[in-house]
């Protein structure tokens, strides 16, 4: 096979086995290095971590996406400067590419420092701004999560069906604790004191492309958070989507690469937890 550019490429595979593999590496990689890091950078801020495994398994991503597709374009975290002005920046230059691999090394990169184990490796490949292949690996329980659009998403070989709760009241939520102090936790502070009465439970673990991977496969029943960047949601969008879930941004609007803001869930509650989240930001 090519890659659509008309240029043969040794070794040809398709683009799912190559985010699997290169998920599947990069994670492994990742596993060995717990609690062995020896370089620690502060990015945007205290809360803004990256190390040298972060870089490695990126660069390790991206030769091995460049090695079977040479002309497809890559986005990665660790290839953009921090703070949101950057990402949006980053994305728009390439958001166009016919093919771009959207890749976040280690996903949770707080909890990998710390040695909690929730982190996860998250690839997705965009075909004219529309993501087509999402895969979202988690080393420390060896689960691979993969969806193909049009296709369903799939975890240890099982279809993935999102879960059955119907109202907010039964639903098992999970958000993220944004580090910007100016608007995005002020923000998810008043949603998280108007939802947690509403709902069964709610949970933060720490790896957005992880909480996306247990919507879809109907663990939680929902994942809302402020701020997040494409790498970090592009997969786990494909996930949800593929196993009957919805995705869109706080104001209800469908998913794509741009959105910082995200709304995911079963569905089958979706708007009300939209409708929840919004009067939570009105104040009433
Ligand atoms: P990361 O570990 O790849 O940075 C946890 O709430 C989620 O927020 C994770 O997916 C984490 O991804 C992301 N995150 C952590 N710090 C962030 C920051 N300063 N800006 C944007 N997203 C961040
Ligand atoms: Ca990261």
């Amino acid at each position: 096979m090519n890659d659509g550019n008309d240029i043969p490429v040794i070794g040809g595979k398709s683009f799912t086995a190559v985010a699997i593999n290169c998920a599947a590496k990069a994670g492994e990689w990742i596993k060995t290095k717990l609690g062995n890091h020896t370089s620690l950078s502060i990015k945007h801020s205290a809360q803004d971590l990256v190390t040298e495994v972060d870089k490695g398994a990126e660069t390790m991503i991206r030769n091995l996406v460049g090695t079977h597709f040479p002309h497809h374009s890559f986005l990665g975290e660790e290839g953009v400067e921090p703070g949101p002005e950057a990402s949006t920046k980053a994305l728009q230059s390439v958001q166009d590419a016919e093919y771009l691999w959207i890749v976040d090394p280690v996903d949770g990169t707080t909890n990998f420092v710390h040695g909690f184990p929730y982190f996860s490796v998250s690839i997705a490949l965009a075909y004219r701004g529309e993501v087509i292949v999402g895969v979202v690996y988690d080393p420390m329980r060896d689960e691979l999560f993969v969806a193909e659009k049009g296709k369903g998403a799939y975890v240890r070989g099982r279809r993935m069906a999102v879960s059955g709760e119907t109202t907010l009241r039964e639903s098992l939520l999970a958000t993220g604790f944004p580090a910007d102090p100016h608007y995005a936790q002020p923000l998810n502070m008043k949603q998280l004191q108007a939802i947690a009465p509403q709902v069964r439970n709610i949970r933060s673990a720490g790896s957005a492309a992880l909480h996306m991977a247990y919507v879809a496969s109907g663990r939680l029943s929902g994942f809302w958070e402020i701020g997040l960047n494409s790498w970090d949601l592009a997969a786990g969008a494909l996930l949800v989507k593929e196993s009957g879930g919805t995705v869109t941004d706080v104001q209800g609007n469908d998913y794509h690469l741009g959105v910082r803001h995200v709304v995911a869930s079963n569905g089958r509650m979706h708007d009300e937890f939209v409708t929840a989240l919004q009067r939570a930001e009105a104040g009433n």
